[in-house]
C-alpha cells in the first residue's frame, strides 16, 4: 500500500468555529480542503502515530466520502486502530461515549448538526479529546494554526474499506474495526435509566412520539423507544436517515418541526412528544398541548433528576450557556447547587464536568447533558424526562405548572436574523458595544436597564480566558437581552437575539411568551436599532 505526501497549499478561512469547522458540502468537496483540515488535526494534537481513534458521523451527503478519506489519513499517519460505526455512522453522543469506554485518543465527528444536508447544503467535521468532548479552543486554535502553514498531507493509496458489516480489517498496519453504533450507547441509557418504570408506563397506555427527522437518531430511537421500552411501532417518525434529511432542516425546534408540534397541540395529541437533530445531541420535549424550552427543560431535569437511578445520589452541580434562561439558576438556589455559567459551546462544559463541578449542563439551542458523556444528548434528554415522569406520575403540563409554582417562570424567547450582511452584523454588535457603558439608568419601552456588559468567562478549572461572549443588558425586574452572532452558520452572519423575563406572580404563569416578552422585545430593538441597520422587519426564525 502505498503512501503519498501530497504538497497542498494553505486554504483561506479553516477557522473552526463554535463546533468544529462548518461549511457548505460543497467547499469540503474543493480539492485538498477535508484533507488539509483533517492534517492539520494530526498536527494539533502531536501527530496520530500509534494512536486509536472512533470515526463516525450523522450520515449526511458526503459523510461516507470523508469518512474514507479520513481512514486514508489516518494509516498514512500511522494510527493504531480506527473503530468506526458501521455505514460510518455514530450520533455525536454516540461517539462521545465510544471515545470514552475504549478508552481511545479521541475522535473525528462528521456533522454540520442541526445544518440541512446534501450536496449544496452543509458539512463540518470536529475532533474531540479522549475525555469524549469538542476540542476545546487551545486546541482548535492550534488546528487553525496549523490550517495557515501546512504544505503537505499523508494519505495512502487503497480501495475504500467495506465498512457496511462490523467486525476488523486492515488498512496496510492500520485495524479498521467497525462497530454497531447503537449497541454500547442503548447498553449506557439502561444503566443510567429505570427502564422498567417506563416500560410500564408505556404498557399502561402512555403514549408517544419521536421525531428523527429522518437524521442519525432514528436507529437509536428505534432500539430503544421501541424495541426496548415497548413503544408501539410508528412511535418512532421519519426513521430512517437520510443524506439529505429528507430534504428538512434536521433541527428540533416548532418551526422546523412544525409538524410534531402541531400534533401534540391537536386532539389526537400523545402524551409526550420530542425530537432530535441531525447528529443526535439536540432536543426538544413537549407534552399534550404544552412546548418545554429548551431553557426550562434544563431546569425541569436539574429539579428532578434525582427520580432516575443514574442520578439518585443527586447533582454535583448545574451549567449552563449565558444566554440560556436563569430558570436553572433559580433550581440551584433553591436545592444548594454550584451554577456555573459559560460561553455558548458545549466545549465549555467539558472542565467542569471532568473535574466533578457539574453533573448538568444545558443551552437554549436544545442541548441537555451529563457527565454520562461530554456532548449534549438527545435521547438521553428524552429518557430522562420519560424517568421523571413514570417516576412522578404526572403529565409534561401538570411538571411544568408545579415547577413554575416553586420556582418562578422565566419567560424566553430567541430571534435570529440569518445570513445578514457580515459588515451589518458586525457594525451592530460594534456600535452595541460601543454604547453598553452608558446605557444602565436609561429607560425603553418603559424598562430600565440595570446592568450592561460583554461577556468573558475564565474556567475555573483551568484558568483559560475566553473574551467577547456576547452583549449582555439586564433590565429591573430581573429581564435581560442578549446580543451575539452565532458561531455555527455557513452564509453571511446571524445575530441572536436571546429574551428572558421572569414572574412569580401566581397569576401570570400562563401567558403566552411573546405577550410576556413583548417589552423587552421592543427595548432589544430600541436599543440596538436592528431594523434600522439591517432592514430586516421581523426575524427569520423565533424559537
Ligand atoms: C453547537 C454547539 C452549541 C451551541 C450551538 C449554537 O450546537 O455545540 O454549544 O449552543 O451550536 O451555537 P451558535 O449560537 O454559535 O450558532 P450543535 O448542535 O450545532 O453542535
Amino acid at each position: 500500500m502505498e503512501k503519498l505526501t501530497v504538497p497542498t497549499t494553505p486554504i483561506e478561512g479553516q477557522k473552526p468555529g463554535t463546533s468544529g469547522l462548518r461549511k457548505k458540502t460543497r467547499v469540503f468537496m474543493q480539492r485538498h480542503y477535508l484533507e488539509n483540515f483533517v492534517q492539520a488535526i494530526w498536527t494539533a494534537i502531536g501527530g496520530v502515530q500509534g494512536k486509536t481513534l472512533i470515526l463516525g458521523g450523522d450520515g449526511r451527503y458526503f459523510n461516507d466520502r470523508a469518512a474514507q478519506v479520513i481512514l486514508r489519513m489516518a494509516a498514512a499517519g500511522g494510527a493504531a486502530r480506527v473503530i468506526v460505526g458501521q455505514g460510518a455512522i455514530l450520533s455525536t453522543p454516540a461517539a462521545s461515549n465510544l471515545i470514552r469506554q475504549r478508552q481511545t485518543d479521541g475522535g473525528i465527528i462528521l456533522s454540520a448538526s442541526h445544518n440541512p444536508g446534501g450536496i449544496d447544503a452543509d458539512f463540518g467535521i470536529k475532533f474531540n479529546m479522549p475525555n469524549g468532548g469538542p476540542a476545546p479552543e487551545d486546541v482548535t486554535n492550534r488546528i487553525f494554526e496549523a490550517t495557515r502553514t501546512i504544505t503537505a498531507y499523508d494519505i495512502v493509496e487503497s480501495r475504500d474499506v467495506d465498512l457496511s458489516r462490523t467486525g476488523e480489517t486492515r488498512l496496510g498496519d492500520m485495524i479498521v474495526e467497525v462497530v454497531d453504533p447503537v449497541a454500547d450507547y442503548a447498553a449506557l441509557m439502561e444503566r443510567l435509566f429505570d427502564f422498567d418504570a417506563i416500560a410500564r408506563l408505556i404498557a399502561g397506555g402512555f403514549t408517544l412520539r419521536f421525531d428523527a427527522m429522518h437524521a442519525v437518531t432514528g436507529p437509536y430511537a428505534k432500539a430503544i423507544l421501541e424495541d426496548r421500552l415497548g413503544a408501539a411501532p410508528g412511535s418512532v417518525m421519519n426513521a430512517v436517515p437520510q443524506p439529505d434529511f429528507g430534504g428538512g432542516h434536521p433541527d428540533p425546534n416548532p418551526i422546523w418541526a412544525k409538524p410534531l408540534v402541531d400534533l401534540v397541540m391537536g386532539p389526537d395529541a400523545p402524551d409526550f412528544a420530542a425530537a432530535s437533530d441531525g447528529d443526535g445531541d439536540r432536543n426538544m420535549i413537549l407534552g399534550r398541548g404544552v412546548y418545554v424550552t429548551p431553557s426550562d427543560s434544563l431546569a425541569v431535569l436539574a429539579a428532578n433528576a434525582h427520580l432516575a437511578p443514574g442520578y439518585a445520589d443527586g447533582l454535583k452541580g448545574v451549567a449552563r450557556s449565558m444566554p440560556t434562561s436563569r430558570a436553572v439558576d433559580r433550581v440551584a438556589a433553591a436545592r444548594g447547587l454550584a451554577c456555573y455559567e459559560t460561553p455558548t459551546g458545549w466545549k465549555f462544559f467539558g472542565n467542569l464536568l471532568d473535574a466533578g463541578r457539574a453533573t448538568l449542563c444545558g443551552e437554549e439551542s436544545a442541548g441537555t447533558g451529563s457527565d454520562h458523556v461530554r456532548e449534549k444528548d438527545g435521547l438521553w434528554a428524552v429518557l430522562l424526562w420519560l424517568n421523571i415522569l413514570a417516576a412522578s406520575g404526572r403529565s409534561v403540563a401538570e411538571t411544568m405548572q408545579a415547577h413554575w409554582r416553586e420556582f418562578g417562570r422565566n419567560y424566553y424567547s430567541r430571534h435570529d436574523y440569518e445570513a445578514l450582511d457580515k459588515t451589518v452584523a458586525d457594525a451592530l454588535m460594534g456600535d452595541l458595544r460601543g454604547c453598553l457603558a452608558v446605557l444602565p439608568g436609561q429607560s425603553f419601552a418603559g424598562r430600565r436597564v440595570t446592568e450592561a456588559d460583554e461577556f468573558a468567562y475564565d474556567d475555573p478549572v483551568d484558568g483559560s480566558h475566553s473574551a467577547g461572549q456576547g452583549l449582555r443588558i439586564g433590565f429591573e425586574g430581573g429581564a435581560r437581552a442578549v446580543f451575539r452572532l452565532s458561531g455555527t452558520g455557513t452564509e453571511g452572519a446571524t445575530l441572536r437575539v436571546y429574551l428572558e423575563d421572569f414572574v412569580d406572580d401566581p397569576t401570570r404563569l400562563d401567558l403566552a411568551p411573546e405577550t410576556a416578552l413583548s417589552d423587552i422585545v421592543a427595548a432589544a430593538d430600541a436599543i440596538a436599532g436592528i431594523g434600522a441597520k439591517t432592514g430586516r422587519l421581523a426575524p427569520d426564525v423565533i424559537t
